[in-house]
């Protein structure tokens, strides 16, 4: 009837709007695309888009903050310990089963035939040793300063000098303001190049060091009996507002990703130069991604749960697409949350405890990707790789991909490390650029689909647990 059309509409409102809007985006891209807009004029034309950006990354520090703390004090040791447990086991299977398909497809398809030196180049590259980077990663997970933490930072080469962009920036900013705004935009860009964001940040800040805090400050509280009670009160209602603060932003978000995409669109390279070997490196990403994400992860979330993975596939649609739009899944965690509590209603107490560490180290895309365009770089140099030597591009693309922040191309950074650690030139990685930032909208996608199907896996794995809330979690709390 009538009716029910109706409500189905507006039940199904938002990812009506969402694949509208890539629709429009990509028509209106593609149509505005010949006249060839200045820099400034592609900056002014994506601003709803980058509007949408900052509004994601505005709600996502205190998100990821108050849903680990009240995710954690929410559960009893045990049950935390256990679920912990599965997400982690969960999160080191499916990367590696994401590592082997990224070498199987890329040793197959072998898009590397012939040599690199017809080859376009694109951008610089900063060197890294992998034990430095390794290290940093580490060392990034204490922070020495909560509120230092939060803000963002950036380091020139991982050495010890690291500097805060906003500052540097903004001096550079006041001084040129005065003589020319655009020559100020030039040096902003170029200082902005020139830095490399750090190890497991989410947006040039701290993640991985806030997310080991929470959990510890979460897991604590959650044992002080009536002390703590007020700790959890209020990182619980923090929680609820933020989310309701999401629920506004969804509402926009349709917009921002129409306009994401257009601008990309619009601004991209032309595809000119993307010949015969970097055609097939795509080719091969793509396809190895789709192994994932379509046959892998849906099949292990059925044999798993024995629930159907494309109905819960469906619920997340609008997060996929956000990821697909915005190049971060870090930026999409707001979203993943609202369409896996409400869509798919996975428990909050799982969401709330795998959902921000999932989005900070769990990337199978990203680690798809490092191994196979490792092994690509190899082949345009004829270098032969050992199996040992695979197997060391197996393990640092797995770390590389925990390192890589939740940001846009932070896989191209950390990268490096996969490179140096089997001896190929890192300055090869301008030779994947071209095209990395439409493989790292993909891999994104991929990786919040992991992230999700994992959050759904252990819900299913911990159902015991949830279902008796008294006697497994941590009495004291109420849980709401
Ligand atoms: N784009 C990143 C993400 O948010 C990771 C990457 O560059 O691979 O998932």
């Amino acid at each position: 009837t009538k009716e029910d059309v109706k409500s189905y509409l507006f039940r199904n409102a938002f990812v009506l709007l969402t694949v509208t809007a890539v629709i429009v985006g990509t028509i209106l891209g593609f149509t505005l695309r010949p006249y060839r807009m200045s820099y400034r004029e592609v900056k002014y034309f994506s601003f709803p888009g980058e509007l949408l950006m900052r509004m994601l990354q505005m709600v996502v520090l205190p998100l990821i903050i108050s849903s680990l703390v009240t995710g954690m004090a929410a559960l009893d040791s045990k049950a935390s310990g256990k679920m912990g447990m599965r997400a982690v086991v969960y999160y080191m299977t499916t990367t590696i089963i994401a590592v082997v398909i990224g070498i199987i497809v890329v040793i197959i398809i072998h898009p590397g035939k012939g040599t690199k030196e017809n080859m376009h180049r694109e951008g610089k590259i900063v060197h890294v040793t992998a034990a430095d980077a390794f290290l940093d990663l580490i060392r990034n997970m204490f922070p020495p300063n909560l509120v230092e933490a939060c803000f963002k930072q950036f380091k020139t080469n991982y050495e010890k000098r690291s500097f805060k962009v906003p500052i540097q920036s903004n001096e550079t900013l006041v001084g040129a303001v005065i003589n020319n705004v655009s020559e100020a935009m030039e040096t902003l860009t170029r200082i902005r190049e020139e830095l490399v964001p750090v190890p497991g940040s989410v947006n040039g800040v701290n993640a991985l060091g806030l997310v080991v805090f929470s959990m510890c400050f979460g897991f604590v509280i959650g044992n002080m009996k009536e002390q703590g009670q007020a700790l959890r009160e209020f990182f619980d209602s923090l929680n609820e507002a933020i989310m309701r603060l999401v629920a506004v932003i969804m509402w926009y978000a349709p917009l921002g990703i129409l306009f994401l995409i257009a601008g990309k669109i619009v601004e991209m390279e032309d595809m000119g130069v993307i010949g015969g070997q970097l055609a097939m490196y795509t080719v091969t990403v793509i396809v190895g991604l789709l192994i994932h994400a379509v046959i892998v992860l849906p099949l292990l979330y059925f044999l798993v749960t024995r629930k159907n993975p494309w109905v819960f596939i469906g619920g997340l649609l609008q997060a996929l697409i956000t990821a697909l739009g915005t190049s971060s899944s870090s930026a999409t965690l707001p979203i993943t949350f609202k369409c896996l509590e409400e869509n798919n209603g996975v428990d909050k107490r799982v969401t709330r405890f795998v959902l921000p560490v999932g989005a900070t180290i769990n990337m199978d895309g990203t680690a798809l990707y490092e191994a196979l365009a490792a092994i690509f770089i190899a082949q345009v140099n004829n270098f032969e790789l050992n199996f040992g030597q695979i197997i060391t591009i197996s393990i640092t693309a797995t770390a590389a991909s925990i390192g890589a922040a939740g940001i846009p191309q932070a896989g191209l950074v950390t990268m490096v490390i996969v490179l140096t650690s089997v001896g190929l030139p890192t300055d090869d990685i301008t030779l994947i650029i071209a095209v990395d930032w439409f493989l790292d909208r993909l891999r994104t996608t991929t990786n919040v689909l992991g992230d999700s199907l994992g959050a759904g896996i252990v819900e299913h794995l911990s159902r015991h647990e949830l279902k008796n809330p008294d006697v497994e979690m941590a009495g004291q709390y109420e849980y709401t």
